[in-house]
Parts: C-alpha cells; sequence; structure tokens
C-alpha cells in the first residue's frame, strides 16, 4: 500500500508518495503523520517523493486499536502546539470517561488541551456548563459554543492562529463544522452524526491539516472511537490530572499510586471534594488499565528471556 499524502511546499500543495524505505516493516513510528515536516524531491510528472521525516517537537499518540496484546503506539499528529477537544453537549451523548481520556493523552504529550462542548443549542447552556463544570474546577478552559447558531466562538480563531492546533474529539460532535464557522474559506465536509446501525461512519475520513489566514494551521481529525494512552507509566497517572498534582507529592508512601494505600492524599482530597470523585474514578480505571499493561510487558519479556 503507497497511498498519497499531500505535502504544502511554499504555499503550494504537492502530492507526494513514499520513499519506498520508509515503509519498511517496524518502521510506522516514522511514517509521515499530520503536521509532520518532510524532505521532498520533485518527480517528473509534477509530484513528489516523501524521502525523509523531520524530527518531532512533539506528538499526540494512542494505543492502537485492536486486539489485546498486539498494540503499539500509533501517532496520530505531530509538531502541534495545543489540542482543542470538541465534545457535544447532546447528540452524541458526552461520555464523561471519553472526555478524560482524551485530556490525560493531551498531558501525557505535555499539551495544552482546551475544552468545547458544541451544539449548546441541543441542551440550553446551564445544562451544558452543569455537565462540564468538573473540567472548569480541574482548571481547563471550557468554551460553551453551537456551530449551528454561531454562538460561543468569540475569539476562537485568535485562540488558534500561529499555532498548530489539533481538533480531537469523538465522530459527530462537530469538529469539522467548528472549523467551518470560524476559519475564513474553509469549507470542509460534515455530515450526519452516525447511528448504532451505521457505526464506524466518519465524515472526515483521514487528519487534514489546514493553513490559517492569520497563520498557523488546524489539523481537523477523524472521530476516534477507541482512544487509549499509549506507553503511561502507572506512577505518571496522576500527574495527567492537574487537579490532583498538588496532593501527590504529600502521600504518606512516596511511590503511592492513590488507590487504597493509607495516608494517600489524594483520596483524602476526594473524600473532601478538592477533587472530584468522577474524575478520581476516571483515574482508578485507567490505572488499572496501566497496570494491567504494565503486567502484560513484564510477562512478554521474561517470555523471551527464556
Ligand atoms: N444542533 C447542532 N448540530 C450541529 C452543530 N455543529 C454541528 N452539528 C451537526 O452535527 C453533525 C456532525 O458534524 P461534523 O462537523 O461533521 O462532525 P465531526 O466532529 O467533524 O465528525 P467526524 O468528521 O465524523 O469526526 C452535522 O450534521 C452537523 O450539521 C451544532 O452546534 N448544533
Ligand atoms: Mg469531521
Ligand atoms: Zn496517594
Amino acid at each position: 500500500m503507497n497511498e498519497w499524502y499531500a505535502v504544502l511546499v511554499d504555499g503550494v500543495e504537492w502530492r507526494c508518495r513514499l520513499r519506498g524505505s520508509l515503509r519498511k516493516p517496524g518502521r510506522e513510528a516514522t511514517l509521515p503523520v499530520i503536521g509532520d515536516t518532510v524532505t521532498v524531491t520533485p518527480t517528473a510528472d509534477g509530484t513528489g517523493i516523501v524521502e525523509a521525516v523531520g524530527e518531532r517537537r512533539s506528538v499526540f499518540s494512542r494505543r492502537s486499536a485492536g486486539r489485546k496484546g498486539a498494540w503499539r503506539e500509533q501517532i496520530l499528529a505531530a509538531n502541534v502546539d495545543q489540542v482543542l477537544v470538541v465534545f457535544a453537549a447532546a447528540n452524541p451523548e458526552p461520555h464523561l470517561r471519553a472526555v478524560d481520556r482524551y485530556l490525560v493523552i493531551a498531558e501525557a504529550s505535555e499539551l495544552p488541551a482546551h475544552l468545547v462542548v458544541n451544539k449548546v443549542d441541543l441542551t440550553g447552556e446551564a445544562a451544558a456548563r452543569e455537565m462540564f463544570a468538573v473540567y472548569e474546577r480541574a482548571g481547563y478552559p471550557v468554551r460553551y459554543a453551537s456551530a449551528a447558531g454561531g454562538t460561543g466562538l468569540d475569539g476562537l480563531l485568535a485562540e488558534l492562529t500561529c499555532k498548530t492546533t489539533l481538533v480531537a474529539g469523538p465522530s459527530g460532535t462537530g469538529k469539522s463544522s467548528l472549523l467551518n464557522a470560524v476559519v475564513p474559506g474553509l469549507e470542509l465536509r460534515t455530515g450526519e452524526v452516525s447511528h448504532a446501525l451505521r457505526k464506524g461512519k466518519h465524515t472526515t475520513v483521514v487528519g487534514e491539516l489546514h493553513p490559517l489566514p492569520g497563520g498557523g494551521f488546524v489539523a481537523d481529525t477523524p472521530g476516534l472511537r477507541e482512544l487509549a494512552p499509549w506507553g503511561l507509566e502507572p506512577f505518571d497517572l496522576s500527574e495527567c490530572f492537574p487537579e490532583m498534582r498538588p496532593f501527590h507529592d504529600l502521600c504518606q508512601w512516596s511511590g503511592c499510586l492513590h488507590q487504597n494505600e493509607g495516608g494517600c492524599a489524594v483520596r483524602g482530597a476526594v473524600e473532601r471534594d478538592a477533587v472530584s470523585a468522577a474524575r478520581y474514578d476516571s483515574y482508578l480505571r485507567l490505572l488499572e488499565a496501566t497496570l494491567a499493561e504494565e503486567q502484560r510487558e513484564l510477562r512478554a519479556g521474561r517470555r523471551r528471556e527464556r
């Protein structure tokens, strides 16, 4: 499979294929992704060949979808400065555990995350604010918007300008619609929200990077059904919950994972409601998954040693 890549060269889009050596098995991590800088050489037919991928200053990656044990890192975008996490107040119904996973991945990648709650026209802004208040308390900037009604979009273009922003979130939340509403001249395809019978239908099918008129880029991505962090150490997980950070050094045990340990300052904060119980519950679920993954790797390592 040798698909086409769109490469922007001096403001002109070139259609490029990959040099064969970049497609060798085991080199998936160096395949170009949206946001990459690449070296291209022109070919006689007016297309180009991607020769090499430049060093990445940041990556946003998830654990690849699919069978347990066969997981690897899947880099979704490179060289981004910030992540705009888009959920809908309704249609599709927001799953807050999924919001947490997007935010954890952004934190693990050390990228600032902004949350956009779109489609507030369907629920009213007050109800949307109540649902997502927990993220404001955790310290995230939250914007309540309606791409359809054109509300809540003030200042969004300015926040995007001169930066590279990854726009991420489940399918049908209105990522492409939001970008169309704020970026002059952009006409991204948008579509119906897929229903259970049409599961897996995405309107945006590949990640697309679009230049902004005032400088910078936005990367519109297809909604992801499975999103799990990749390569997180269990002990580092609480760092990815900003509201837990003031507490995790105050635990009695230096290796505290904030589960059932005595003298745990994070649990204490949850009991006092200084950290939300729902976010802590998300933390525990992600921790279990990270611990299970670590066990699996240890067993696999032992098998290789034998
Ligand atoms: N009621 C309402 N509908 C909206 C709003 N924004 C987008 N929609 C609709 O939601 C549907 C999905 O919008 P898209 O912009 O295609 O969603 P997306 O997040 O880009 O979806 P994928 O590309 O599949 O990931 C479309 O039918 C839009 O018209 C909004 O603010 N309010
Ligand atoms: Mg889209
Ligand atoms: Zn603790």
